[in-house]
């Protein structure tokens, strides 16, 4: 029945978010702002830039700086956040994915990536996965970011694969809402209370059955 799997990468295939926290800690930092754990929850599946004003609003800062300073604010994370995944191997793969996409494979279902992230493709590259991917969506060609649908959407589109036959598989509140105005099967990894709009819940990659799904 499914042709398509559209895995979303931070908190599905591998964890950044810890890295993404310190690079956005330290620039917070650099620019008079506190911000925690507790806080960082709500940049996960957000794009970089949305990210930046959530922090500049956060510390009544949203108007500090220009257009231009924001994005080199951005930059200067961004050049942080890189230096950090560098050090990032097959290791970090989270466990049972290259299972699952072995399994996805022998069933001839595509497999695409569907994250927030411009540095999907490196990541992808370190976590020696390139080889089993079909197509990672460039978030910079979709107008929209989560929660709304555009980046799962363009994953069909670019791989000509019906709605009807593709699954979502998401971590974030925003991006199972995304899948769902897609009009895909939502799978959610994580906590089944936060991400109730989900089809199936899963707490981790690793306990995704395809037999459930298919
Ligand atoms: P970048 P996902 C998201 O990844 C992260 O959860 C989010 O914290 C980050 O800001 C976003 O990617 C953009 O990342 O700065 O690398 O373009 O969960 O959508 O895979
Ligand atoms: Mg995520």
């Amino acid at each position: 029945k499914y042709k398509l799997f559209i895995f979303d990468m931070d908190g599905v295939i591998t964890e950044t978010s810890e890295q993404h926290y310190q690079a956005w800690k330290q620039l917070a930092n650099e620019i008079g702002i506190e911000i925690d754990r507790k806080f960082n929850e709500k940049l996960k599946g957000v794009s970089r830039i949305e990210s930046l004003e959530r922090i500049l609003e956060y510390a009544n800062k949203a108007n500090d700086f220009t257009e231009d300073e924001k994005l080199e604010l951005a930059t200067r994370k961004n050049e942080n956040y890189k230096e950090m995944i560098l050090k990032f191997t097959e290791e970090n793969l989270f466990e049972g994915v290259k299972d699952l996409f072995d399994e996805l494979k022998k069933r001839n279902i595509k497999i695409a990536i569907g994250s927030a992230s411009k540095n999907a493709p490196t990541l992808v590259r370190l976590l020696g996965i390139e080889n089993d991917i079909d197509y990672i969506v460039n978030p910079a060609e979709v107008k929209r970011g989560k929660p709304a649908p555009d980046i799962f959407l363009k994953a069909a589109e670019h791989l000509g694969v019906d709605i009807s036959e593709c699954i979502g598989v998401e971590d974030a509140e925003a991006g199972i809402e995304a899948i769902k105005s897609a009009g895909m099967f939502a799978v959610g990894i994580g906590d089944s209370k936060v991400l109730n709009k989900a089809d199936i819940v899963y707490g981790e990659t690793k306990d995704i059955k395809l037999e459930d799904l298919m």
